[in-house]
Order: C-alpha cells, then structure tokens, then sequence
C-alpha cells in the first residue's frame, strides 16, 4: 500500500503539536479502542517529552468489550491512568475529567511545594488522525458549557477550555503518525478508517477484513449480508456474494467489487459488523513477555 500524504503532512503535524507542547503539563494520548497498540505513535514517550500522560480509548462502543478490558489492564500496568469512551456520545467521558483533574491537583500540589507561583494546569490531546479526538474536546467542552450555561463572567483565551477549577484544555488537538511498522499496521488503520481513501486498495483492505469477520463475527456478517455458510470462505468469495446481494453490478451484469467494498468498509466503521478489535491484548502481552 502506498502512503502518499503521510510523511509530508505529518511531519508538519508534529512540528506544530512540539509548538504548542511547550506550556503543557498532561497529556490526553487518544488511541482507537479498535487497535490500541497501531493507532499509538512508537515514539510517543520522546514526543511528548516525557510529560505525564493519560490515555483515551476511544470508539469503544465499536470495540471487542473483553479486548478493551484486557487492554486497559495492560496500560495501566504501565502506570498509565487510562478510560475508555464513546467520544461520540460523550459515554465515560466524565471519568476522564474526573481523573485528568485529580492528577492536576497532585502535580500541582508537587509543584507548590517547589514554591512556584500557582497558574492554570495545562493539557493537550494528542492523536493519529479519526482517532476521535476533536470529538473527545467537544465532548469535554460540552460539559462545561453544559454546566455553566450562558452565564458570561469567566473570560478565557479563545484557545483554552476550562475543565474544573484549576485546568485548561487546549482546544487545537496534536495530530501524530501512527505505527506503520508492516503491512499488517497498514491493514488496519486503513480498515479502522485512519488513512485516506487514496492510499488503500479498498478491495485487497475489504477482502482481508471479511476473512477476520469471518473468524470472529461469523454469524452477525452472515446475518447482515443474508450470507449462507462462509465458513473456510475467502475474502474475495464472500466480498463477491455480498455484491451480488446488494446488487452491486457492473457492466454486463458483472458484480463491481469496488462498490461492494465500500459497503464493507462503511458497515464495518459503523460497528454493523459487530464489534471487533483488531490488536489482539493477548498478542500484545506475548511480545512483551518474551521481550523480558
Ligand atoms: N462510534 C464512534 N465514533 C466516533 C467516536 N469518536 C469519534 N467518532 C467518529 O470518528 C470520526 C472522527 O472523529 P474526530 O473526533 O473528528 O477525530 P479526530 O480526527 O481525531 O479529531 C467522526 O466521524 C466521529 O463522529 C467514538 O467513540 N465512537
Ligand atoms: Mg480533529
């Protein structure tokens, strides 16, 4: 797969998000519930400076519910605070303010105790791009707004959203590169939907997507497309049965794969094909044992 706007765009990216790291005291690190360990930038600890971080899993209302518990459990094995949530709906949302706020207080009571002058706490959200972040911002800002109604009184910098007493949140969120290690990473951030369109193959992503349904939401992906036994199908068998059954049809009645792929692709982003991670924790946990 080819990567046309990643290495220009995303090096722009970074250097605007160094930009306005300085200043920053937390950072919110949102990953796709989906692939945790993908939609994370390798090099996260050295961009971020070192600066104490929390992380977001978010769209984990389209994520594998056990897979999502197995990998908070991994993070926070790290010392990481971390929460999962539904960006969109604002679900498990508040758990993050309510922790991005308790961590405030104890850094700045350590910072106090250095007696430097009190000032607002200041975090940042940082993220591949789709990852969910700006709708994570709105979502925190909703509450807050929610919360003070149109009183006017509090004036902020257009740039800061007040989250508590004490705690700014920078509006403009940092955009990172994802892990594109191996063409199996590519796999993935394609089919969760974090790259373009242009620089996928949507059919090749769409073929290898439907052949992990196949293996883990068989009977959902049969139902959804009134598929029979797909059991030991390949991916271009059943992409091809699920055009035929959507009508996708080309020229002289052949069945046009593209737009059956689309299909896929959009039903899949949607959670209609049932909730499914594609980094397994288990995997991840291998790896990380055999590394020791
Ligand atoms: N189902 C679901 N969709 C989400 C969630 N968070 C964001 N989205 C959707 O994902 C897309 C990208 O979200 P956005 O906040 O713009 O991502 P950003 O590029 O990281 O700022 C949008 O269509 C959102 O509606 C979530 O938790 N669940
Ligand atoms: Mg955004």
């Amino acid at each position: 797969m080819k990567l046309p706007w990643y290495p220009g765009h995303m090096a722009r990216a970074r250097r605007t998000m160094k930009q306005h790291l300085s200043g920053i005291d937390l950072v919110v690190e949102v990953l796709d519930a989906r692939i945790p360990r993908t939609s994370r930038n390798p090099d996260i600890a050295g961009i971020t400076e070192m600066r104490p971080r929390v992380v977001v899993l978010a769209k984990e209302d389209l994520a594998d519910p056990n897979e999502t518990k197995a990998w908070l459990k991994i993070l926070k094995a790290d010392g990481l605070a971390c929460y999962a949530v539904n960006a969109e709906t604002g679900e498990g949302v508040q758990d993050v303010v309510s922790g991005i706020s308790r961590l405030a207080l104890e850094i700045m009571m350590k910072l106090q105790d250095r007696r430097r002058r009190p000032r607002p706490f200041r975090v940042m959200v940082i993220g591949i791009p789709n990852v969910g972040k700006s709708s994570l911002i709105n979502r925190i800002a909703g509450r807050k707004s929610a919360k003070t109604g149109a009183k006017p009184g509090i004036t902020m910098g257009k740039q800061w959203i007040r989250v508590g007493r004490a705690v700014e949140l920078l509006d403009m969120p940092g955009v990172l590169s994802p892990r594109m290690d191996d063409p199996s990473d590519l796999f993935k951030l394609a089919a969760t939907g974090a790259l373009t369109e242009e620089s996928y193959d949507e059919v090749q992503v769409a073929e290898g997507l439907l052949e992990t349904l196949r293996d883990r939401t068989c009977h959902t992906l049969a139902a959804r497309f009134k598929l029979g036994d797909i059991k030991g199908q390949e991916g271009h068998a059943i992409l091809r049965a699920i055009g035929e059954g959507r009508g996708c049809l080309g020229l002289g009645g052949t069945v046009d794969v593209s737009r059956a792929a689309v299909i896929v692709l959009s039903e899949f982003r949607k959670g209609l094909l049932g909730k499914v991670t594609l980094d397994s924790a288990a995997d991840d946990q291998r790896e990380a044992d055999s590394d020791e």
